[in-house]
């Protein structure tokens, strides 16, 4: 890879995570901004929908007004206010939902659902969010609860439903007492299966399950919250490979810097991750994470590079973040695949032949495993155990770290500081000292290999 080209994927770094960090999906007119008349004497939220256009149109007249436009707003200018009211010897409560009121003479067989053949009473939706947010205010009567329930499922569902057929994953928030500031909420989604949800369905209750009349609450600023997936990475770097899948830590801890040392050529890294110490006895060396998004790996060029992090490598390959034990993370959201590229200060840059799959929030990726793991033809790494099942790593030898392992690495990084000590670039088996078992055992038989990462 050109020096050109990796000052070019910086510019479009910063682009690219604001692209995609838009494109996790959030609740239709969450701020209850927008209303619209749909004949009533009240409007309706714009995407939402009440008792009084229920699909029960018999009941719709009776129903009574429980929901009003408020200018008593969280955040913009309105939000939504939910009370119980009666009918005859009913109590309704205050109800909203962005799918479709069934109402029934007995509120008890009343639910909300999602009509799939209609877009009126539907919301697609196929994301997967950790949690959900409402600001509230609120004024109980008779031990009343506010309530939001969110659920994820697949064709159509109903809440409540003691089947919960369809359901993938409930989040319910409950507000059992008096609020007269707004005040955030926010409660988990608690998955019960892996499935992909087709749509998103919410219903917002001033009542909970028995209404009492005198019950006002006020909703705005629904959110979702998506946590950042985690990355399980494993590698291991030629140069301090010792044998049984281990690294050694011999520039753990003196010769190790607390800064990560990516931020000058070529990677013109400008992450500001540094330790006040080492964090562990584990750990090997810094490495610098990118994560790319791109339909094929060989479309994965420098121009896909969504995010970039350095972390260290500990010595039985994991890669780790700065508290040494934690995972990193996925801090977009990735819209095609992810493709995962490490580099090392003086190792071959590598990536996954693969995209990364997630599961259960984790991305989950060993490039040491098998031959197939690391992108290329295999003159971008190395073999580092023969036989059966053996292992792959990052080829150590390339002092200048422009990708190729030639005489320059000799010459500028080995030859001129040959019998020194530090964090060096010639210190091609990481253990502090330039001599001539870097020379001789790595960049030698090294020579001629190159980088194979998609420029
Ligand atoms: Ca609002
Ligand atoms: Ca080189
Ligand atoms: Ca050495």
């Amino acid at each position: 890879m050109s020096l050109q080209m990796r000052k070019f994927s910086m510019v479009l770094f910063g682009m690219a995570v604001a692209i995609a960090s838009f494109s996790q999906q959030q609740p239709e007119n969450a701020g209850f901004e927008q209303w619209e008349s749909v004949g009533l004497n009240t409007p309706e939220p714009v995407d939402w929908s009440s008792i009084k256009t229920s699909d029960n149109s018999g009941l719709n007249n009776l129903a009574p007004y429980v929901w009003d436009q408020s200018t008593d707003a969280h955040s913009g200018s309105y939000s939504v206010k939910l009370f119980n009211a009666s009918v005859l010897t009913i109590v309704a409560a205050g109800t909203l939902t962005n799918g479709r009121v069934h109402s029934d003479l007995n509120p008890n067989n009343g639910y909300v659902f999602t009509n799939t053949s209609d877009p009126h009473w539907n919301t697609p939706f196929t994301d997967t969010p950790d949690s959900v947010v409402v600001w509230a205010k609120f004024t109980p009567a008779s031990g009343d609860i506010a309530q939001i329930k969110a659920v994820l499922h697949t064709g159509t569902a109903k809440i409540p439903d003691a089947t919960q057929a369809n359901w993938i994953a409930l989040a319910q928030i409950d507000i059992p007492n008096q609020v007269n500031n707004w005040t955030r909420f926010s409660a988990p989604f608690n998955y019960f299966n892996s499935n992909i949800p087709q749509y998103i369905l919410f219903v917002l209750s001033s009542g909970g399950t028995v209404a009492h009349v005198g019950t006002t609450a006020y909703f705005d600023d629904l959110q979702l919250i998506y946590n950042p997936a985690e990355l399980d990475l494993t590698v291991f770097l030629q140069g301090p490979y010792s044998g049984d899948s281990l690294m050694a830590t011999a520039l753990n801890p003196y010769f190790l810097p607390l800064t990560q040392p990516f931020s000058g050529e070529p990677w013109n890294y400008t992450g500001t991750e540094s330790v006040p110490a080492i964090p562990n006895g584990s750990v090997v060396d810094w490495i610098l994470v990118e994560l790319r998004d791109a339909p094929s790996a060989a479309a994965a060029t420098s121009a896909a590079t969504v995010a970039r992090q350095a972390g260290f490598v500990l010595s039985d390959g994991s890669i780790v973040g700065l508290d040494g034990s934690e995972r990193l993370t996925v801090p977009v959201m990735i819209s095609q695949n992810l493709f995962v590229v490490l580099w090392h200060r003086n190792h071959i840059g590598i990536m996954s032949a693969n995209p990364l799959t997630e599961s259960a929030g984790i991305y989950t990726y060993n490039f040491s495993d098998t031959g197939t793991k690391i992108y290329g033809s295999g003159n971008g790494f190395v073999q580092l155990e023969s036989g059966f099942p053996g292992l792959w790593g990052m080829a150590g030898g390339d002092g200048n770290a422009d990708g190729t392992v030639n005489s320059a690495d000799k010459n500028s990084f080995w030859s001129i500081l040959a019998g020194t000590s530090g964090y060096l670039p010639g210190d091609y088996n990481l253990n502090g000292h330039i001599n001539n078992p870097d020379k001789n055992d790595f960049w030698q038989p090294n020579q001629g290999k190159g980088c194979e990462v998609p420029e």
